[in-house]
C-alpha cells in the first residue's frame, strides 16, 4: 500500500456531487457460512446465523466520479492496491449495471479494528460501501437487495446489513437473488454482553475464501455439510427464545465443527492460537456455572457472549490471561451517515 493523495491527486472533497458516506458494523457467526455453491458471487450451502457488534465499525464515503480511471479504495489512509480491490469491484459494477453510470467509483473507508483477524472486516467493509456506493449512485435499494449487493464482495458482509441478529437465508436460485440475509431479533431483543478479545492482531495465513475451498477437500466435508444443516435453525430458536443454554450448545457444537474440519485439510489449517485454547477452555468451565458462551471465525481471536449478571466474572478471566478486549453489545444494522 502507498499513502495518499489517490493517484489523479484529487481527493474526494473536490467532486461533492454522487457522494454518500455510511457505517457498518462487523457480525460474528452463531452459525457459521462456511463453504459456497458458487464462488463467484458468494452462494453459501447452508443458512447461517450472526449478530452484529456494536464497537466493531467501518465509516465509508463513496464517490463517483469522471476524474479516476478506475475504481480505488483507500482503507484508513492508505491506498489498497488496484489488484486487491476485486471484492469492492464486483459490488461497483453491479450498481453500474443496475444504473448505467460509467463513471469510476472512489471509496475511503475507516475501520477502528485490524483487518483480517478473523474479526470480519471484509463484512463491515463491503456492506458499508454497499451502502455508501448505491446510494451515491442515486439508487434507493431495499434491506434484501442491499444485502445481495454487499453479498457479492464478501457473503458474510450479507449480515451486516440487516440490525441485530440476522439469518442469511443460502437460497436455491442460481443468480442469488433469493440469497440475503434479514434481521431474526433487534439488538435489545436480548441485552448480553459481548466480549471481542484480541489473541492475535497479526493477519491470518490464509484467506476464509481460500480456506472454504480447501475445506471442501477435507474427507470430513459430507460429514460437516450434514451435521451443521440444522444448525441455523437451531440457533435462531434459541435467539428469539433468549435460551441461553440452547444458544451456548449450538455455538460450541458449530465453532467446533468448523475448526475440526479445518484441521483435517492437507496441509492442516489451524486458526486457534495457544492463548485461544487457554480461553476456551476457561470459557467451557465457566459456562457449566454460569451463562457466558464463546466462538471463533476464521482466525485466532475469541468473541464471548454472557448475560448481564456474568460479565465481571468474565471480565476477570480475560484479564488473568492478560488478552487486550473490547466489552460491548449486539449492534445495529448497516445506515447512512
Ligand atoms: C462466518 N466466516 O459465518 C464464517 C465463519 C469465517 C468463519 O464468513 O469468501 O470473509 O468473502 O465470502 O465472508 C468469513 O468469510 O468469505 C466468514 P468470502 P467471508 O462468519
Amino acid at each position: 500500500m502507498r499513502p495518499l493523495p489517490f493517484q489523479s491527486g484529487k481527493t474526494v472533497t473536490d467532486t461533492p456531487n454522487l457522494k454518500a458516506s455510511a457505517i457498518a458494523h462487523a457480525n460474528i457467526a452463531v452459525a457459521k457460512y462456511w463453504g459456497k455453491r458458487n464462488n463467484e458471487i458468494n452462494l453459501p450451502y447452508t443458512d447461517s446465523i450472526a449478530f452484529n457488534v456494536d464497537a466493531l465499525v467501518t465509516e465509508t464515503t463513496a464517490c463517483w466520479n469522471d476524474d479516476d480511471f478506475r475504481d480505488g479504495l483507500v482503507i484508513n489512509g492508505w491506498e489498497v492496491p488496484a489488484q486487491n480491490i476485486g471484492r469492492l469491484q464486483r459490488i461497483l459494477d453491479a450498481i453500474r449495471q443496475k444504473t448505467g453510470l460509467t463513471q469510476r467509483c472512489i471509496l475511503h473507508s475507516k475501520n477502528n479494528f485490524n483487518l483480517a483477524t478473523g474479526l470480519a472486516s471484509s463484512a463491515s467493509g463491503c456492506a458499508a460501501a454497499a451502502l455508501a456506493a448505491s446510494k451515491a449512485a442515486g439508487l434507493d435499494l431495499n434491506e434484501s437487495e442491499l444485502s445481495s449487493l454487499a453479498r457479492l464482495g464478501s457473503g458474510s458482509a450479507a449480515r451486516s446489513i440487516p440490525d441485530g441478529w440476522t439469518r442469511w437465508h443460502a437460497g436455491t436460485r442460481e443468480d442469488g437473488s433469493d440469497s440475503y440475509a434479514v434481521s431474526i431479533a433487534p439488538p435489545n431483543h436480548w441485552p448480553l454482553h459481548v466480549f471481542v478479545v484480541q489473541v492475535s492482531d497479526t493477519p491470518k495465513s490464509i484467506s476464509s475464501t481460500d480456506a472454504m475451498r480447501k475445506c471442501q477437500d477435507s474427507p470430513f466435508w459430507q460429514t460437516y455439510l450434514n451435521e451443521t444443516k440444522d444448525a441455523a435453525d437451531i440457533a435462531q430458536n434459541a435467539i428469539v427464545q433468549r435460551d441461553f443454554a440452547a444458544l451456548t450448545a449450538a455455538m460450541h457444537h458449530n465453532t467446533m465443527l468448523l475448526h475440526a474440519l479445518a484441521m483435517t485439510c492437507q496441509p492442516p489449517i489451524l486458526f486457534l492460537a495457544p492463548k485461544s485454547l487457554e480461553l476456551i477452555q476457561h470459557i467451557l468451565r465457566s459456562s457449566q456455572a454460569m451463562q457466558v458462551c464463546c466462538t471463533l471465525d476464521a482466525g485466532a481471536n475469541v468473541v464471548i457472549l454472557c448475560e448481564e449478571v456474568c460479565w465481571p466474572f468474565v471480565k476477570n478471566d480475560i484479564i488473568a490471561l492478560g488478552l487486550p478486549y473490547i466489552q460491548t453489545h449486539i449492534g445495529h444494522g448497516a445506515r447512512l451517515i
